[in-house]
């Protein structure tokens, strides 16, 4: 397999020879396209395994409806005073990051490194010494993702508690898609006003309006659906977020085509119940690793 990299203004593409690619723009370090054979089905032309909505701006004006949205320094609404001049899902998402490296090129696969650094506008609303890096690698039939937030603040430096989440919008029919196990977990359901439940469900599915946080997940997903699947490893992330607007809350979201809620799941590995806190000088990293069946 030959790999090799394009970079085009605010977008880069990771490509191989047996037509897998990985699209992502420089605005939220957002993937926005990962098209990939199915596993021993090189043959068979590369499937679009990601859901971007046709009304998601692409352009920069906004976090894009779709793809792996980077959430960062907080999931969900802001509950800290310290995060109060931020949108929902913190400023990663909807900020211009640049190219920093390309850190694999071979047949093994291709990575390449993007980058995130405190802006004077960036401060404005959260002042803290946070740095990130993003990792994106395209192997055969795999796309991995890696965050990593270091604290650059010398020893003796101010820490900060962060959460961190990958916001994967998998293509899928929403309709038959299940997640697996998150049978006997604790989740917060978000639908039902944020009460914790246990899941006794073996296969979750998202034929109603879904958004559940589950805690302390064991970060192996499978996500099957009639026709297709793909299997989620997350590292570093101890929740797994299930979420799917379904036509209820979908026809709400003014960058929600039309349906769309009927062709992904989201399944999004974060810390999106606990803060993590993090001293001068230390790094956390958080990897998703999906691989399409
Ligand atoms: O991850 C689920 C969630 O937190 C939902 O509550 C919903 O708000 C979704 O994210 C989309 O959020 P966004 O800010 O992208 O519209």
């Amino acid at each position: 397999r030959l790999f090799g990299m394009k970079i085009i203004s605010a977008v880069l593409c990771a490509l191989d020879d047996k037509g897998a690619s990985v699209t992502a723009l420089l605005y939220g370090a957002t993937v926005i396209s990962w098209k990939s054979p199915s596993e021993g089905r090189d043959d068979a032309p590369p499937k679009e395994r990601l859901f971007v909505s046709s009304k998601a701006a692409l352009d920069g004006s906004k976090p894009v409806r779709g793809g792996i949205p980077v959430v960062f320094p907080f999931f969900g609404p802001a509950t800290r005073p310290e995060h109060s001049k931020m949108g929902q899902h913190g400023f990663a998402r909807s900020s211009q990051w640049h190219y920093v490296a390309t850190v694999l090129d071979s047949d093994a696969g291709v990575s390449v490194q993007l980058g995130l650094k405190p802006t004077p506008e960036i401060d404005a609303l959260y002042a803290f010494p946070w740095a990130l890096t993003y990792t994106i690698t395209l192997a055969a039939h795999q796309l991995t993702t890696d965050i990593a937030v270091k604290n650059t603040s010398a020893t003796g430096g101010a820490s900060f508690d962060f959460q961190a989440l990958l916001h994967t919008y998998i293509a899928a029919h929403a309709a038959s898609v299940s997640v697996s196990p998150l049978t006997g977990l604790t989740y917060i359901d978000k639908v039902a006003g944020g009460g914790e439940r246990t899941e006794s469900r073996e296969l979750v599915d998202v034929r109603s309006f879904t958004d559940s946080v589950y805690k302390g997940a064991g970060g192996r997903y499978s996500v099957r659906w009639e026709g297709g699947g793909v299997d989620v490893r997350a590292n570093g992330f101890g929740d797994v977020v299930v979420w799917n607007p379904n036509k209820e809350a979908g026809s709400k979201i003014g960058d929600m085509e039309d349906g769309g809620w009927d062709k992904f799941v989201c399944v999004e590995p974060g810390t999106a119940s606990y803060w993590v806190t993090l001293g001068a000088g230390e790094e956390w990293k958080g990897q998703q690793v999906i691989s399409a069946l």
